[in-house]
């Protein structure tokens, strides 16, 4: 059993014009699937291949989650994301274990996947997100 591959670090930032040329420049490929997800005020960039893509995170507006995360800890790493096959049943573990869920329920994230976020106080203090891939 190899365990949950890592789908994907997200890193908060400012501007995403800004930053994507240095995260280029780290990773030596283009941004791709720049999208804007309204529902949690933020536009997203992805970078690289396989596992351990980056996500870069901009806010889209002053009261999101995101802009929250900038103001008071500055740009840098704002979550893992790791891939599952079956995220009800993943956040039905978590809750059983007593975690505290941001989602209760799965909800639509980038690029058509289903997405749900568990509580950082929950997880050593780093932001979790579970991903299964396309809508189930
Ligand atoms: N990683 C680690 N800790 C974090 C954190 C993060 N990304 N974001 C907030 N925290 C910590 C704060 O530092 C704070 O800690 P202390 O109490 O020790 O000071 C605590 O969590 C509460 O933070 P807060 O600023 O009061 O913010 P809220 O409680 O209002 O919200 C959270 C925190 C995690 C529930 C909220 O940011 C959230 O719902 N995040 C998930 C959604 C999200 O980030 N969406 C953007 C991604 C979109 C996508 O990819 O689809």
């Amino acid at each position: 059993m190899t365990g949950r591959a890592l789908d994907h670090v997200g890193i908060a930032v400012h501007s995403l014009d800004d930053s994507l040329p240095v995260f280029e420049s780290i990773t030596g490929g283009k941004g791709y699937g720049r999208e804007a997800v309204e529902q949690q005020g933020v536009e997203v960039v992805f970078l690289g291949t396989g596992d351990g893509r980056l996500e870069l995170l901009a806010p889209t507006r002053d009261d999101s989650a995101v802009a929250k995360f900038l103001a008071k800890r500055g740009a840098g790493m704002h979550h893992l994301c790791y891939r599952v096959e079956d995220i009800a049943a993943e956040l039905d573990r978590y809750r059983a274990a007593g975690a505290r869920l941001i989602d209760e329920v799965p909800r639509p994230g980038a690029a058509g996947h289903l997405v749900a976020f568990i509580h950082p106080k929950s997880t050593g203090g780093v932001l979790v997100e579970l991903l299964q891939a396309g809508h189930g």
